[in-house]
């Protein structure tokens, strides 16, 4: 079902008949897969595959499905000169001649596929930076081309969240009538003392992490002075999306281990996107000191640390 009001608030945005069909067909194979998982304990879709991805993550029966469908969809235009995935090895070279690559992670959070919890997919539009066949260079240098970003949420309800740049808007997915436009110009709310992070890897984190961490938790009475809450999805989507309705702050820091610092979320089509949405939401979103927007990748499915959320929190967090 295409839906009329995410094409209308595209045009608001000047996107380019190009860009809109690119984004309405990811929102529409959005559609088609907020179907296939709220059928998917019936349909016998949930739970692991024998086979891992790229990244040695076992994949869940629901992330074969979701690459599968984005990358039929999307292959059919022509605009679309290559496509990036968190569960393919290299890029799937499209059309030559189009001028965008697009990343995406095509089921975030697929381990709460489990258990009835939030999943995403994530998406990430680049403007080409060269002719020709598309090469991995090519991609990492145009990270720092992205003309747009999104994700699609299926929780209780399913939402679009998308970017072109300078508004965000966010779209519910209504029956039978695909997205409809629920609040254009989404603002990060600033104040709200809550935290998001993976507390069981404490032993792995950096000294900034363990600090901010731990002024949190000693509440009014540490430095922060506020009592704050945690909260923790195991999937990035949601946990962003909270933050960008109600406030707070979001950390995944690269683990200090013996075999070496590890990062895990990967800059594509996780961390780029959700950098932008973020920033055009007046939130903030850093890899160390730098805005996660500025880094350039070496390869596809480079990982970075990140924190991000209230412009507020993130200050707090950085020491600032
Ligand atoms: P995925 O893309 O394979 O689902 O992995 C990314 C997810 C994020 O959505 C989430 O924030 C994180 O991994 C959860 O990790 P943890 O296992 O530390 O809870
Ligand atoms: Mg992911």
């Amino acid at each position: 079902m295409s839906s009329t009001a995410l094409t209308g608030w595209l045009a608001s945005q000047d996107a380019s008949q190009h860009l809109t069909t690119i984004l309405c067909t990811i929102a529409s194979a959005g559609e088609e897969l907020a179907e296939i998982i709220r059928n998917a304990p019936i349909a016998g879709n949930v739970g692991a595959t024998a086979a891992q991805n790229v990244q040695g993550e076992v994949q869940k029966a629901l992330d074969v499905i979701s690459n599968d469908l984005l990358l039929d969809r999307l292959a059919a235009i022509p605009s679309i000169a290559a496509m990036v995935s968190e569960e393919m090895e290299a890029p799937v070279l499209n059309a030559e001649t189009g001028q965008y690559i697009v990343c995406f992670d095509p089921l975030d959070g697929s381990s709460n596929t489990d258990c009835n919890g939030p999943v995403g997919t994530i998406f990430s539009v680049l403007g080409r930076t060269a002719t020709g066949a598309v090469t991995e260079a090519e991609i990492c240098r145009g990270a720092r081309v992205q003309v747009a970003a999104g994700y699609i949420i299926y929780g209780p309800a399913t939402q679009l969240v998308i970017t072109t740049g300078t508004n965000v808007a966010l779209f519910a997915l209504a029956q039978g009538a695909g997205f409809q436009l629920q609040i254009d110009g989404v603002r990060v709310p600033t104040g709200t003392r809550e935290f998001a992070i993976n507390a069981a890897h404490r032993e792995s984190w950096d000294e900034r992490t363990r600090r901010y961490v731990d002024a949190c938790q000693l509440g009014s009475k540490g430095p922060f002075a506020a009592s704050y809450t945690m909260r923790w999805m195991g999937a990035m989507v949601a946990d962003v999306h909270r933050i960008l309705l109600k406030g707070g702050l979001f950390a995944y820091p690269a683990l200090v281990t013996a075999d070496g610092v590890k990062p895990k979320l990967r800059f594509l089509y996780e961390i780029n996107p959700i950098a932008m949405i973020l920033e055009c939401a007046g939130g903030h979103c850093y890899s160390g000191d730098t805005p996660s927007q500025q880094y350039v990748p070496h390869t596809i499915h480079d990982r970075v640390p990140v924190v991000l959320g209230a412009p507020d929190e993130v200050a707090r967090y950085q020491g600032e």
